[in-house]
């Protein structure tokens, strides 16, 4: 029993920051922390085996981190006595056990989660607090006020002000150099002789290999590679891991955002989202610590800029749509798209050397860095029709980063263009030429992407056009997308029979 008067607080596995506002309001010599490893968490959606492994050994780790800073944490592992299996059976639970005054939870980050929190004040009599979750930088009713009454929510404006509240590459209240934004420098292809930064490895220690024998024998049937697992679990490892991606790629992260290589699944990008979206970074610091390189000399400034709008641009911009919008952003289907997820989503066996190397990699690492869900898995799933909430699902449990707030704009938003252009300014369809640009992966295919139809076309060729002549009502207005739908409207009408015919042939094989 706690003594009288004290407070449980619930750290939930993706608030593993000591900076937490539920623990700052907290008393850690009267209060108790209340850590949870539940099987519906790991299961609705069934997350990859090394997502769940690394999200129950950084939990594990922060526990025995509160410990040490002379907290009273109970933990309760997947496989102990009694354990219920859900947030809400082991908050009651220790309610029972410990009958605190009342119960102390910064907000969820998934509206799921919220809905079942807001619950347990009528369920079990006492008062439950919710505190805003300040890590992030742009509270929600800022977001809902720079939201209100515009027509359109470009992510770049919401960048802008973010800009100027963290004052990140101001000089005085011009942006440093003069641009917002450098990405005009940012669309270089990789040349495979470039020296590539590997993200450092972390073997797993005693707690790790515990939590990797759970997670085989509780999820072994689940998607990916449990082994080897080689991410950082603690705080100070996610920092050395950022610190190595500092030094060795950020330089060139800008250059090289947009590029992708066959058997580089990491090129210059940073593998950190999975120790942001936990807790393990803070997104201001890791901000303030590129910002500073480039006051030192060390890293160009559009490689810094391009770095700090992903985090307190897109980072917190989607976040703000995912609060803006829930519920019901996860039904959007602006565009009809009913196909089920094709099966090769999980296997990678398809003949498609793009998509293959995304999926591959992805079972492998639970990573694919942004190109590849953008534009190879991504825009694959748009031009052949798949049921977004069914990628939605993919996606959600596939990555060691993915949690609703962050997943499902990208998804729905801005990768499917399913919430009809809230997001997006326009549908990511592409044809094969893009990634052919971008990639070297074109040439080690079965298809040839130079060709539009036929059995040896690269998919992605006929499927385009299908894609704007099937859509060109929902899309000729578009300024972005009329110039596209003008050439196909000058294509002879045979060989518009023939894209039709050929993206048929693709989609009868899924
Ligand atoms: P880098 O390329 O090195 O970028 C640095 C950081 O910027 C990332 O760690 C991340 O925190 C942030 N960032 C970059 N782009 C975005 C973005 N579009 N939205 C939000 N943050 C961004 N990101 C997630 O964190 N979780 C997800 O579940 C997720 N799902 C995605 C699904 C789709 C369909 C798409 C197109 C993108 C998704 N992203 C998601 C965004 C992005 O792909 C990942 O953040 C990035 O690939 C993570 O790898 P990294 O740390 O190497 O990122
Ligand atoms: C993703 C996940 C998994 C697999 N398991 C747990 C868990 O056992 N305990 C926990 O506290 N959190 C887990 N999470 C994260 C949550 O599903 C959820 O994403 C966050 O709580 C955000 O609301
Ligand atoms: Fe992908 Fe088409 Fe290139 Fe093959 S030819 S790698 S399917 S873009």
């Amino acid at each position: 029993m706690s003594p009288p008067k004290s407070k449980l607080v619930l750290v939930l596995g993706d608030q593993l920051s000591p900076s937490l506002s539920s623990l700052q309001a907290a008393d850690r010599a009267r209060d108790r922390v209340l850590m949870v490893e539940v099987s519906e968490e790991a299961t609705y959606v069934r997350h990859h085996k090394k997502k769940i492994a690394f999200l129950f050994s950084a939990m594990r780790h922060f526990a025995e981190e509160l410990r040490g800073a002379g907290w009273t944490v109970d933990y309760v592992t997947l496989d102990a006595a009694g354990n219920t299996g859900s947030f809400s059976g082991e908050v009651a639970r220790a309610v029972a056990a410990h009958r605190p005054e009342r119960i102390l939870v910064t907000e969820a980050g998934e509206w799921r989660v919220a809905q079942m929190i807001a619950g347990w004040a009528a369920a079990l009599g006492l008062p439950v607090e919710v505190m805003p979750d300040t890590r992030f930088i742009c509270p929600l009713p800022v977001f809902r006020d720079w939201a209100e009454g515009r027509k359109a929510l470009r992510m770049e404006y919401f960048y802008r002000e973010m800009r100027r509240r963290t004052g990140l590459l101001m000089d005085g209240d011009k942006p440093a150099g003069g641009e917002w934004n450098y990405d005009a420098e940012n669309r270089k292809a990789a040349a495979p002789d470039l020296f590539m930064p590997r993200p450092p490895v972390f073997a797993p220690d005693t707690i790790t290999a515990e939590v990797l024998m759970l997670v085989a024998s509780r999820f072994g049937n689940h998607f990916g590679d449990l082994e080897p697992f080689q991410f950082a679990v603690t705080r100070p490892d996610a920092e050395a891991a950022f610190a190595a991606f500092v030094q060795r790629a950020l330089p060139r992260f800008g250059d090289y955002q947009d590029a992708m290589l066959a058997g580089e699944p990491f090129l210059y990008h940073a593998v950190i989202a999975q120790y942001l979206n936990c807790g393990l970074l803070e997104p201001l610091e890791v901000c303030r610590a590129v910002e500073a390189e480039w006051h030192a000399g060390r890293v160009p400034l559009n490689a810094a800029e391009g770095f700090i709008r992903q985090i307190i641009g897109w980072r917190e911009y989607v976040r703000g749509i995912y609060w803006l919008t829930m519920p019901g952003y996860e039904q959007r289907n602006f565009l009809e798209h009913t196909r089920p997820l094709p099966e090769f989503y999980w296997t990678a066996e398809t003949d498609m050397a793009c998509v293959r190397a995304a999926v591959t990699q992805t079972r492998k690492h639970a990573y694919a860095h942004h190109i590849q869900r953008l534009m190879v898995t991504g825009t694959f799933a748009l031009l052949a029709g798949i049921d977004p909430h069914a990628l939605h699902e993919w996606y959600l449990s596939v990555y060691a980063d993915a949690y609703e707030w962050v997943e499902l704009p990208n998804t729905v938003g801005m990768s499917q263009f399913a919430d009809g252009g809230l997001l997006a300014s326009k549908p990511y369809a592409a044809s094969g030429a893009y990634i052919n640009r971008m990639s070297n992966y074109c040439g080690t295919c079965r298809y040839d992407v130079k060709q539009r139809t036929g059995a040896n076309a690269c998919p992605f060729n006929p499927l385009y056009w299908d894609f704007i002549a099937r859509h060109r009502s929902k899309i000729a207005g578009n300024p972005r997308m009329a110039q596209m739908v003008r050439t196909y409207d000058k294509f002879a009408d045979a060989e518009k029979a023939r894209i039709a015919q050929s993206a048929a042939a693709v989609l009868a094989k899924l």
